[in-house]
């Protein structure tokens, strides 16, 4: 017996175990219900009784070395990452994440502005919240147009008080900002949102976007706009696009236009999206009003420009043949899903 302890004394001195498993391994062989040390303590009962006290002692020693010494082990095997549980496959692949996709409102945003930079034109933009000056006075808006009502505007402050603030109906203000500031030949288009007090359907939304742009120089002429809307046709809807301009009235522009293109669906020859007639309006622009120039303080007799508006839900139902407005708005990842080909 006294030559099995010094055995296994010398043997659990010198353990040396890296692996979680190994050192349980040595646990069970050792300490286990069947181990070696266990067996020792069973063996102990039949010792005579005067050497009793000498074994017991040297057995409890082993026994308490021994469980010591897995510990240690054990801490050491952690402290160098490996853990007791099984180890990770480092070989196995990442977890991997859907891929969100760009929304159709926003590609078509910056593929009308990605145009228009490339035709010199800067991009500015302004406050949501607005005051009456910036959206309607300074823009021609007679005071009893109906726009300033209510019905179609939302106030922020009461509405019959001097200038009220409330939220842009159109970009236009951030143009009106431009004009006031910066110096003059001014190229420019102004993305934004904008908020209509309108009841929701599949034609309106309270909320939508528009991009509006302003050229100002001398000598600006009406023919210029007619080639600067039908380059930026060209661009967005193929070099086949034909344009075509109808008297319109906005009270900001004189003369005004609206601006159909070329259904490219059918090539004009009459199809459900263009209800027949070959074309699709795609905006409305005009050479701006002498009284809009004078209100930012430009000089109507020396300078002279035009400026355009369209909204961008309506292009972006156009080129994705989209039925219903309210699919921009609901964020349903069926339908935003489908553009995930144009990121
Ligand atoms: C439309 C029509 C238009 C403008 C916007 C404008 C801005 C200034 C001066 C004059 Cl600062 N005009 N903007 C002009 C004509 C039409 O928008 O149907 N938009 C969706």
């Amino acid at each position: 017996m006294k030559e099995r302890i010094e055995a296994l004394l010398a043997e659990v001195e010198n353990l040396k175990l890296r692996t979680a498993q190994e050192i349980e391994d040595a646990r069970v062989r050792l300490l286990g219900k069947k181990g070696e040390i266990t067996a020792l303590f069973d063996e102990f009962r039949n010792v005579d009784k005067d050497r009793k006290r000498e074994f017991g002692q040297q057995l409890n020693r082993l026994k308490t070395l021994a469980a010591a010494k897995i510990e240690e082990l054990k801490s050491a095997a952690e402290a160098a990452g490996q853990s007791s549980a099984p180890s990770e496959d480092l070989s196995a692949p990442g977890d991997s994440y859907p891929l969100g996709s760009r929304h159709p409102v926003s590609i078509c945003r910056e593929e009308i502005v990605r145009i228009f930079r490339k035709f010199g034109y800067d991009v500015a933009e302004g406050p949501e919240v607005e005051d009456d000056w910036h959206v309607f006075e300074a823009l021609n808006f007679p005071p009893e147009h109906p726009a300033r009502e209510m019905q179609d505007t939302f106030f922020v402050t009461d509405n019959s008080q001097k200038n009220p603030v409330l939220l842009r109906t159109h970009t236009s203000c951030v143009q009106v900002r431009c004009m006031e500031t910066m110096k003059l030949p001014i190229r420019v288009v102004c993305p934004g949102r904008v908020f209509r007090n309108e009841a929701i359907s599949a034609r309106a939304h309270c909320i939508f976007h528009q991009v509006e742009g302003l050229y100002i120089d001398e000598n600006v002429t009406f023919a210029d706009m007619k080639q600067a809307i039908l380059l930026f046709a060209r661009e967005m809807f193929g070099p086949e696009t034909q344009i075509r301009m109808r008297p319109s009235y906005f009270p900001f522009t004189e003369p005004s236009a609206e601006v159909d293109v070329s259904c490219n669906i059918c090539k004009g020859k009459g199809c459900n999206v263009c209800k027949g007639t070959g074309w699709l309006e795609i905006l409305g622009c005009g050479m701006v009003d002498p009284n809009v120039l004078e209100a930012s303080g430009i000089d109507s007799r020396k300078y002279s420009g035009f400026a355009f508006g369209m909204g961008v839900e309506r292009i972006a139902m156009l080129k994705w043949q989209v039925k219903d407005l309210r699919n921009y708005f609901e964020n349903d990842l069926r339908f935003l899903k489908e553009f995930e080909s144009n990121i």
